[in-house]
């Protein structure tokens, strides 16, 4: 099978340096080469880690809260445009431009909608106007799902009906850190989210019989922030939350994705190697094993 990797070393969604490392610590920890020699594909990358910095403007203001808003605008709207079946992160403002390139594509390949499993510590479905930090990082869903506008065409005005995902086929998972506001919004649109909570109460293996039912046979978008796991396997990270995923759940997830053939995309974001340096090689081994398990063939 062929598989694009894009390296989108992206940092400005939020306001701690390093998770632009990420990529690149990930492809020298030998990233390619597993997914080439162990799990057989057929690399398409340009090997280039994109910072997209190159595209920030010389001024770029708060607007309606939001921080550097052009700078991820203009940086989101390229990497709408390179499409890829894997993007390694960057911050989680990336998944503006992966969500809304991949829901793109499957509309203008297939005439579908595709379904987002989103596994996170966060909703990330604050607008500009609920943010309590502007961080964009915390808005990606609410721009990709239509519920937060752009305005002009340099601050996500670019985004189009083509580009938005439906909430009703979306599913979160692992989440521990939610907005008032956000919450109003998963009860105001009856988002499906399997909290914390809920995966401590069900078991994990009850959570994605659920979650996959919910979605049925649809191509599935999986963005996946590092700190959805615990900080015990997941310490290198802006915003990590206690009470978290397992390793073991958090590899289950993807299997499960896997096994549904339906995987079209993945994002993996908010690695940030270069925050509690001595847990990064941890880190780093635990982004490998869900992208291993989400891309490769069960080992038994
Ligand atoms: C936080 C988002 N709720 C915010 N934090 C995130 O800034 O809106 N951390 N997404 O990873
Ligand atoms: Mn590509
Ligand atoms: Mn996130
Ligand atoms: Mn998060």
């Amino acid at each position: 099978d062929d598989i694009g990797i894009v390296a989108a070393g992206f940092s400005g969604g939020q306001r701690r340096l390093g998770v632009s490392a990420a990529p690149s610590a990930m492809i020298e920890a030998g990233l390619l080469e597993e997914v080439h020699n162990d799990l057989g594909y057929n690399i398409h990358h340009d090997h280039t880690v994109h910072s997209y910095t190159d595209l920030y403007p010389t001024s770029d203001p708060d607007h309606r809260g939001m921080k550097k808003p052009r700078a991820v605008s203009a940086a989101m709207e390229k990497l709408s445009q390179q499409v890829c079946v894997l993007t390694l992160g960057g911050d989680h403002s990336v998944a503006i431009g992966t969500l809304s390139g991949t829901a793109r594509a499957i509309r203008k390949r297939h005439g579908r909608e595709m379904a987002v499993i989103y596994v996170d510590a966060h909703g990330d479905i604050n607008t500009p106007e609920t943010s309590g930090s502007g961080n964009i990082h915390g808005m990606p869903v609410a721009f990709v799902s239509g519920l937060a506008k752009g305005d002009s065409k340099d601050i996500f005005g670019w985004i189009k009906d083509e580009h938005l995902i439906n909430v009703d086929k979306l599913v979160y998972i692992g989440l521990r850190d939610v907005g008032a506001s956000e919450k109003k919004t998963f009860q105001e649109n009856e988002i499906k989210v399997f909290s914390m909570h809920d995966v401590n109460r069900l078991g994990i293996g009850r959570v994605m019989e659920l979650a996959l039912a919910y979605i049925g046979n649809t191509p599935i978008h999986l963005s996946y922030d590092i700190d959805a796991l615990d900080p015990e396997w997941a310490p290198s990270t802006g915003f990590p939350v206690p009470g978290g995923l397992s390793l073991c759940e958090g590899v289950f997830i993807a299997e499960c994705i896997r096994d549904t053939g339906n995987l079209i995309a993945m994002d993996l974001v908010e690695v940030n190697p270069q925050l509690e340096v001595r847990g990064a090689e941890r880190t780093i081994q635990s982004g490998f094993a869900l992208i291993r398990s989400a891309l490769g063939n069960r080992s038994i």
